[in-house]
Parts: C-alpha cells; sequence; structure tokens
C-alpha cells in the first residue's frame, strides 16, 4: 500500500482559474469549494450561480441552437470528432486533473479517457447514419411518399454526478449535440472542473461556446431550476433523485433518461474458468473503488466452485495496491467523500454486528489519505443487511453459494435495481440462456462488469429502480430527437 502525494504538484492552477471562469454565474457571485479527495485540501473555488443563471444559460443555449440545429448533420460530426483527438492529445493533463479531483486510481482515470475517445469516435461516425432520414414510398393509396425524420429536443438539461465526471459529461452531451440540440449542463458540485475542462476542449474543437453552457450548485435548487426549463433531460444520480426529477417532468411532459443506482450481480456457474472469473472479479468489484453504477456488489457462485474461486479471488483482492499516486503504482484510489466513506462504513459495520464475516479488508486507511477504505469481501450477509440490500457504491462485495442456475438467478433477480449483470460459464449458450432469465439491462457474459458498456454500440441502462432509457448506441443518440412523421401527397390526388 502507498503513502498520500502532493495535488498541488501536479494541478495547474491557471488552468483552473480559466476553467472555473467559464461557470454561468454573476461577477461576485458566492463560491464553493472542491477539495481534492487523495489529501481533503481545497482544490479549487467555483462560483456559484442563480436560478437567474440558470434562466440566462438556458436563453444563450436557445440562441445558438437554432443556428445549430440548421448545420448540416456532417458539420455537427466532424467537430465532434475533433474532441475524439484532442482529449488522446491532452490525455495526460485530463488524467491528472481527473485524479485530482475525483480521487482516482491512474489506471481509472485513464478508462474515462479511453471510453470518452470511443464515445466520440462512435457519435462522429454513427450519429450522421443514425439521424439520417428514412424516405417510404406507396405506403397508401394516394399516399405518394413518407419520410419519416429526427427533430433535436432544443435544449437538454445534462445533470450529472461526480463518480464519472469525463464520461458521464461527454457520453450524455455528445449525442445532444450531433442531433441538433443546446445542452445546459449541471455537473456535481464535486467534480465541477472535469466536465469545465470537457467542454472547453469540445469548444476548442469547433463546438459553438453557447452551445455547452454549465452551471452550478446545489441539486435541488439548480438541478431543480434545470429540470424547470429543460425540453428533455438526461439524469445520472440516485434512485430517490431520479423520481423526483421524473415527477416533476412528468407534470411538464418532459421526457428524460434516467441512470440510477444498481445492486448488480455476477454470477459464477459451475463450468466457469475460476482463473479468468476470479481475475474479472476484481476490476468489477473494486474499480473507482467501487463507485460505480455498473460495479458488481453481489457474487453468487456455484458452492462446489466457492472455495478455489475464493483462494483465487481473495489473494488477487489482497495484492492489490491502494493509495494516492499520480503514476500506475496504485491499483485502486480514494472514495470521493466523507459522505461516501460513512456510507461504506456503515454497511460493513452493519454486517459484521449482524454476523456476517469479513474475509477481506474491511478497515478504512486514514495513514493513506482522508476516505481511503480497503477493498472488502463478505461472507455470511443476509437479507435486512444494508450490504444485502442497498447499494453500497464502495468497495464492498458479498459472496454468496448457490446450488444451481435456478436459485442464482432467482436471488440475482431479488432486487428493486436491474441495471449490470455478469454471467461465468464454459457454456456459451447456457450464458445467453442464463443472461435472457435475468432482470437486468445490461449482462456479460464471460466479462465483468464493462462489455457491453466499452462497445457504445449497445444500448445501456436499467430496468426496475435503476432507471429509464438508455446511453449509447442507437437509442442513445435518438432519445434526443422528437420523431417526426411527414406524409407528402400529390395535389392533384387530394382534389
Ligand atoms: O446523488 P444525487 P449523490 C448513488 C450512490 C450514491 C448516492 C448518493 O449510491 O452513494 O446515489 O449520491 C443533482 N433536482 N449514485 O448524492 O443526489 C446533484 O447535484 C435536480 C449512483 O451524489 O442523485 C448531482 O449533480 N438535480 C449513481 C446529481 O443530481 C438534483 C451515481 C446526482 O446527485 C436534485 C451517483 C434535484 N432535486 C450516485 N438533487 C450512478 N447511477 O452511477 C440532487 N441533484
Amino acid at each position: 500500500m502507498s503513502t498520500a502525494v502532493s495535488v498541488d504538484a501536479v494541478v495547474d492552477r491557471a488552468l483552473l482559474d480559466r476553467l472555473t471562469d467559464r461557470v454561468v454565474a454573476r461577477p461576485r457571485a458566492d463560491r464553493a469549494v472542491t477539495v481534492a479527495p487523495f489529501s481533503g485540501t481545497p482544490l479549487a473555488e467555483v462560483p456559484l450561480s442563480t436560478t437567474d443563471d440558470v434562466a440566462t444559460a438556458f436563453a444563450a443555449a436557445r440562441d445558438a441552437q437554432r443556428w445549430w440545429a440548421a448545420r448540416p448533420v456532417a458539420e455537427r460530426a466532424r467537430i465532434i470528432g475533433h474532441v475524439h483527438d484532442l482529449v488522446l492529445d491532452r490525455r495526460g493533463e485530463i488524467a491528472d486533473l481527473v485524479q485530482a479531483e475525483a480521487g482516482k486510481a491512474r489506471r481509472d482515470a485513464f478508462e474515462e479517457i479511453a471510453d470518452v475517445a470511443l464515445a466520440a469516435r462512435y457519435v462522429a461516425v454513427r450519429g450522421p447514419r443514425v439521424l439520417r432520414e428514412r424516405r417510404r414510398l406507396g405506403l397508401l393509396p394516394g399516399l405518394t411518399r413518407a419520410i419519416e425524420g429526427h427533430r433535436p429536443k432544443g435544449v437538454v438539461g445534462v445533470i450529472s454526478p461526480w463518480n464519472y465526471p469525463l464520461t458521464l459529461a461527454i457520453s450524455d452531451c455528445l449525442p445532444a449535440f450531433v442531433a441538433g440540440n443546446g445542452v445546459v449542463h449541471k455537473p456535481d458540485s464535486q467534480a465541477m472542473l472535469t466536465a469545465l475542462l470537457a467542454r472547453s476542449i469540445a469548444i476548442e474543437a469547433g463546438l459553438p461556446e453557447a452551445l455547452w453552457q454549465i452551471v452550478s450548485g446545489d441539486g435541488p435548487v439548480i438541478g431543480g431550476a434545470v429540470v424547470e426549463h429543460a425540453d428533455y433531460v438526461s439524469f445520472t444520480g440516485s434512485t430517490a433523485t431520479g423520481r423526483v426529477i421524473a415527477a416533476r417532468l412528468g407534470e411538464r411532459l418532459v421526457g428524460a433518461s434516467l441512470e440510477l443506482g444498481g445492486k448488480n450481480p455476477m454470477l459464477v456457474l459451475d463450468d466457469a474458468d475460476l482463473d479468468r472469473a476470479a481475475e474479472a472479479a476484481v476490476r468489477a468489484c473494486f474499480s473507482n473503488a467501487g463507485q460505480l453504477c455498473m460495479s458488481m456488489e453481489r457474487l453468487y457462485v456455484a458452492a462446489p466452485l466457492r472455495e478455489p474461486f475464493l483462494e483465487r479471488f481473495l489473494g488477487r483482492v489482497e495484492s492489490m495496491r491502494v493509495g494516492a499516486a499520480f503514476d500506475y503504482s496504485c491499483d485502486m484510489g480514494s472514495l470521493m467523500s466523507q459522505e461516501q466513506l460513512d456510507k461504506v462504513r456503515a454497511h460493513v459495520d452493519d454486517a459484521v454486528a449482524k454476523g456476517a464475516r469479513v474475509l477481506t479488508g474491511g478497515r478504512a486507511r486514514p495513514d493513506l489519505g482522508p476516505w481511503f477504505h480497503e477493498p472488502t469481501v463478505l461472507d455470511g450477509v443476509r437479507p435486512g443487511m444494508l450490504a444485502a440490500d442497498a447499494e453500497t457504491f464502495g468497495p464492498v462485495v458479498s459472496v454468496y453459494p448457490v446450488t444451481s442456475d435456478d436459485e442464482a438467478i432467482e436471488l440475482a433477480n431479488d432486487t428493486p435495481y436491474g441495471l449490470n449483470a455478469s454471467v461465468w460459464t464454459s457454456n456459451l449458450r447456457r450464458g445467453v440462456d442464463v443472461a435472457r432469465r435475468l432482470r437486468s439491462g445490461v449482462v456479460n457474459v464471460n466479462e465483468g462488469y464493462t462489455a457491453a458498456w466499452g462497445s457504445h454500440d449497445l444500448p445501456i441502462g436499467g430496468m426496475g429502480a435503476s432507471g429509464l432509457g438508455r446511453r449509447h448506441g442507437r437509442e442513445g443518440i435518438l432519445r434526443y430527437t422528437e420523431p417526426q412523421a411527414i406524409a407528402v401527397q400529390r395535389v392533384h390526388n387530394i382534389a
């Protein structure tokens, strides 16, 4: 395990000042302090928007959007293609900021960079094809021609959390832009800087400055104001907040995609390749210190394989290097905040108090930085414990033995959530059969947690309490459009 480093040594203060100047806020606005999780020390002061600023941001984005929507889709896509190139060119600087602001391990920061480069390439290449009008002939007698088109929604509200500040900014904003929309974006106050950097890169790539507005501040007040003005909302965050937003948008008759929490299961069937499953489970459970809606928090292992699986899995978990480092010497970084650490501690303490056993980890690590926690594996977790019933959103996973595929599926489905799942088997047909029976928007067979996400061409999202709508793929672009049916008849046919 490694010890804390100086965040000040890597952050470029002049860059932070330039970025924070771009928040839509009054000149002498109140400011909030963002804190570096590696050290718990202040990183930057961000001006706070008012609800009037949110209205101003929407008005400016609406002006820009009218012009932007009239540009050919190929021109919009070309600009988005440049975002891909710039992200890769500036990867070192971006990774430093993501790590400083979100306390991630270097490899987790680079996963975000690879992901957004893929997202930009996907949107630039596939966007124009997805958005192309479909023309149909001779549908009904007298109907000469029909056109199915996609009109932009207008100005979209994007409300994002702190856990993937780069990925969630780019993945949700670029598809909106290619479809001809403007965006007013409210990132989480703890992760404003990365969102501001993502925006500045898009502007450098050629995006009109007014098209992507960033506002800051309290979730219910400033996020709430975004919800009041938006023509569509893309929200990622907790199920509780998703419900509040959906209720208000229901009154306004405005659509939304909501990607909410998860309590994702991994199923290791009795013919699984144990080495590969154990290796994949480490990243699936502990990447980004488990602060990931797609990460696995429940491992269902065929009973005869429990011991050999645990031997492999625990060995790998115990060799993980946890700490603060701006190089690749650590596998896992910090939790985001005291609030996150408190939640993780509550889940572990509650499980232990009710009879669960810690197989490895289980402790906070204040010696590494204020909010570090060990990767933790629990055994004997039962319904009624927080670690069984609620999303931990931290580096804690529970292992359960199962005696059949049916039992594994029944237990995996026994949750209000349904976001991501993983199935391990040497028999692909069996894996796909099990996948079809899981109540989960995404299932990865013989991969830990991210194969479906990483393709960018598959719709990603949740069932049940995990949300509504999908990002990525055709759906991820078309959600930002209104389908329009145009039926064209010759005048003499009507007369
Ligand atoms: O989420 P919130 P928080 C889960 C995870 C985590 C918990 C709390 O379990 O521990 O949620 O995280 C804005 N109207 N996930 O408190 O409150 C807010 O400012 C409009 C899972 O960060 O949902 C922020 O920008 N906006 C998840 C964003 O919503 C509002 C990722 C998310 O904040 C608002 C994050 C309101 N009334 C947390 N209230 C995932 N799916 O990955 C808050 N916001």
